[in-house]
């Protein structure tokens, strides 16, 4: 499938994985791509030489695009920076914040940088920085949101840029897609689907609490901090969000959530931070990523098709 993602990118299917940190590491980032979409590590939470070696082990395993995601909340951002831009890796993603003249800095060095927005606002700004490519992602999505959603975030972003977007939060399967590119995008990032993988290296219980989750499983918290987080309901949230309504200080709060996405990626599902998206409620399966690529192209070719034989029947 041709679009300007999959040139510009050089990927033969317009699916991006999301880089989630602490997730998104070698077996995963390497299916994806091999795949035929766009595997990213997700470096949040990494030291510069984990990042390093992350890197050369997916290069190692693939010789496809990859890319890297930078959270730009990162204690170790500066390190991280300058370990993608000696390793000249192909795509950066960014999320968590403003990247302005990184976007620069790494597209001189041929870097492509995909900065994850939430809002259009930052978006314009971005892109006197020359931006050739957005991911806006939606408030469904898992992990630090924004506050618009996905069907309401795409068709604005794709009226007041004119460079491709990919759309995220909220996508699971075909469906989602096909509903995104109607919208306008032209790629589709994907986070919580691709944990419920053979390949994604979380422990089990974190499949098994998403697989359990329905439409209403996730939760926001930490909006009083600045930081909003979704994820799936548990001891942690309640407790996160007795204590925000108690209106104890930042300080306590981020005490408290420090460390309990690694928590929960190790297997702690009740006290740690189950970052997941809305969608969770969809996914009821674990299966190769080759195989949830191959049902997303097929779900969305079908989609696509009965849509059109639907105007056509009726307008013809
Ligand atoms: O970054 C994400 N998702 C994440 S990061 C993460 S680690 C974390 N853990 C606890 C607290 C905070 C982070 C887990 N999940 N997605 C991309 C994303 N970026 N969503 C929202 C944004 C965003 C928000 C504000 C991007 C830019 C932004 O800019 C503010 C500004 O300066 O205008």
């Amino acid at each position: 499938m041709q679009t300007r993602v999959t040139d510009l990118l050089g990927i033969e299917y317009p699916i991006i994985q999301g880089g989630m940190a602490w997730v998104a590491t070698t077996p995963l980032v390497v299916a994806v791509s091999e795949a035929g979409g766009l595997g990213i590590i997700g470096a949040g939470g990494m030291s510069a030489s984990q990042l390093q070696t992350e890197i050369r082990q997916v290069r190692s395993a693939t010789d496809k695009p990859f890319g890297v995601n930078l959270m730009l909340l990162s204690p170790c951002i500066e390190e991280q920076i300058r370990v993608v831009k000696e390793e000249k890796v192909p795509v950066v993603t960014t999320g968590a914040g403003n990247p302005g003249s990184l976007v620069e800095d790494l597209s001189s060095l041929g870097i492509m940088v995909i900065p994850v927005v939430a809002s259009v606002a930052l978006a314009k700004r971005l892109l006197r920085y020359g931006v050739k490519m957005f991911i806006a992602e939606g408030m469904e999505a898992g992990g630090h949101i924004g506050e618009v959603t996905t069907m309401c975030l795409i068709p604005q972003m794709v009226d007041a840029v004119s460079v491709p977007v990919i759309a995220a939060g909220g996508v699971a399967d075909g469906r989602g897609m096909a509903a995104c590119f109607v919208l306008g995008a032209e790629g589709v990032q994907l986070g919580t689907r691709f944990v419920c993988t053979e390949e994604c290296d979380v422990h089990p219980a974190y499949k098994e609490a998403l697989l359990k989750a329905q439409d209403r499983s996730t939760v926001v918290t930490g909006t009083s901090t600045g930081h909003p987080v979704r994820c799936l309901q548990n001891k942690l949230s309640r407790q996160f969000t007795q204590l925000e309504r108690r209106g104890v200080s930042r300080e306590e709060l981020e005490a408290l959530g420090s460390g309990k996405l690694q928590a929960a990626v190790c297997g702690d599902v009740s006290e740690g931070s189950v970052m997941a998206g809305q969608i969770s409620g969809l996914i009821r399966d674990i299966k190769p990523v080759k195989a949830v690529i191959e049902e997303i192209m097929k779900d969305f070719q079908t989609t696509v098709s009965r849509l059109t034989k639907m105007v056509s029947e009726k307008w013809d």
